[in-house]
């Protein structure tokens, strides 16, 4: 069966900003595509929690902020976001904390090194580091887990690896109210945060000591973040509660990845979310009140999806194994791209499930040039290729069919970035006479 197969498949691989002078809006209208230089921008908006949580079989409107107005700005989108991930934390994923009291380490061409330490707690992992050819510093992939992705090319392409052993930081096989691993030792063994909470917080501190470390190896405004599988879930949660990581791709991802939670039930053969919530610990413990009743959920994952707009995203799924639910994959990144059309960055999303090899995992020819050209966009900065959607035929969800919102025409402000082509500006045929 393919929960045998998936299984086997497992077990075969069983600081400080230094550029001080970089502020967002600089850096924005330095790069259309730019990560931001903060894990999480929105820190200062206000976001109260709902205190009902009335049934919606459609996906929650990404535009629709907490107070029942729309997003009619882009600027508005910061706040809207931060509430986004508020929601997202709560019920879906559990709390990712802030970057903790001291973080130090070190960074080399083999390895890096994390040290951490919260509250007189403290914990250190490491991961390996793997350069391209050529002279550094160089950007980086960060490849959650050892297997499914293409590092031959992410090398080729002029990236360094980043080894991430999320294991280290969060385990896996242990009950919820054991947790254990790096993570768990500063924020405790009950603490409800999931697994892809915990492993997204050790990336982000890896992303500190390569802040930190003054950018003489890897650069650290030039980062992306990929993983197959249990590990694909990974790297869409990475991308999503870091806005320092500028391209995230995650790889057959699978229920508590990219699908929408209100997808799964309905679609045939799919992994249950009772499983995907009992099998690991993945997803928060709060989530336990919805593995029956997605539809109770004030957020879905098109809005996780959304927290990674307008950064560099590049979904890639597997529509020949129906555990992997790449139908509600499809509608996530569908729905999801309706932010990044609303802010301007309808190229920065692209979806691939049209793939000829089933096998879970593999290393496919098909996802090779899309993989050469978004590193070339989104981390080198040498390329500017289109975003593309190719669904496979196998898979296709209908977005239509799960929405009842439109999507605003979301005004823009002088500070925004710009847009892929800039609006073209009427001179005026006066000059006002000053006064
Ligand atoms: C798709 O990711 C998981 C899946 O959720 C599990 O049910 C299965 O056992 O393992 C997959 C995986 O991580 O395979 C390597």
């Amino acid at each position: 069966s393919t929960v045998v197969m998936l299984a086997a498949a497992a077990l075969v691989v069983a600081g400080a900003v230094t550029a001080g002078a970089r502020t967002p809006t600089a850096e924005a209208a330095a790069n259309t595509v730019a990560a931001a230089p903060v894990e999480d921008d929105g820190t200062d908006c206000p976001v109260s929690l709902p205190g009902s949580l009335p049934a919606n079989a459609k996906l929650p409107d990404p535009f629709t902020k907490l107070n029942g107005s729309r997003v009619s700005s882009r600027s508005d989108w910061r706040c809207r976001r931060a509430e986004i991930k508020k929601l997202a934390e709560r019920y879906v994923y559990g709390e990712k904390p802030a970057k903790p009291a001291s973080v130090t380490g070190t960074v080399s061409s083999t390895s890096i090194t994390v040290n951490v330490t919260h509250n007189g707690r403290s914990a250190s992992f490491s991961a390996g580091v793997q350069l391209p050819s050529g002279s550094g510093p160089f950007p980086a992939v960060v490849v959650v887990g050892g297997f499914g992705a293409d590092t031959a090319t992410i090398r080729a392409a002029g990236a360094a690896v980043i080894s991430y052993d999320p294991l280290a930081v969060g385990k896996e096989g242990t009950p919820r109210n054991n947790k254990q691993g790096a993570f768990y030792s500063l924020y405790g063994a009950t603490s409800s945060t999931g697994l892809l909470a915990a492993w997204a917080w050790g990336v982000s501190r890896i992303i500190d000591v390569v802040e930190q470390s003054g950018g003489s190896v890897l650069k650290a405004d030039a980062l992306g973040v990929t993983g197959c599988s249990r590990y694909g879930k990974s790297a869409f949660a990475v991308g999503a509660f870091d806005q320092r990581v500028a391209l995230t791709m995650p790889i057959e991802s699978g229920s508590a990845g990219a699908p929408i939670l209100r997808g799964i039930p309905g679609e045939s053969g799919a992994q249950p979310l009772s499983s995907a919530y009992s099998e690991q610990p993945w997803l928060g413990d709060a989530f336990s009140s919805f593995t029956g009743n997605p539809n109770a959920l004030p957020v879905d994952t098109h809005e996780t999806v959304a927290m990674i707009a307008p950064r560099g995203l590049f979904i890639m799924e597997n529509p020949h194994i129906d555990w992997l639910a790449a139908r509600s994959g499809s509608v996530a990144a569908l729905a999801g791209a309706e932010v990044y059309k609303a802010l301007g960055a309808g190229e920065n999303i692209t979806y691939w499930s049209d793939i000829q090899d089933g096998n879970h995992c593999a290393v496919r020819s098909e996802w090779r040039t899309p993989l050469q050209q978004n590193i070339q966009k989104f981390l080198l900065k040498t390329g500017n290729a289109a975003g593309t959607f190719r669904i496979s035929s196998k898979k296709a969800g209908n977005l239509a069919q799960w929405r009842d919102w439109t999507t605003p025409t979301l005004t823009a402000s002088p500070s925004d970035p710009p847009t892929t082509t800039p609006p073209t500006t009427t001179p005026p045929t006066t000059t006002p006479p000053t006064t």
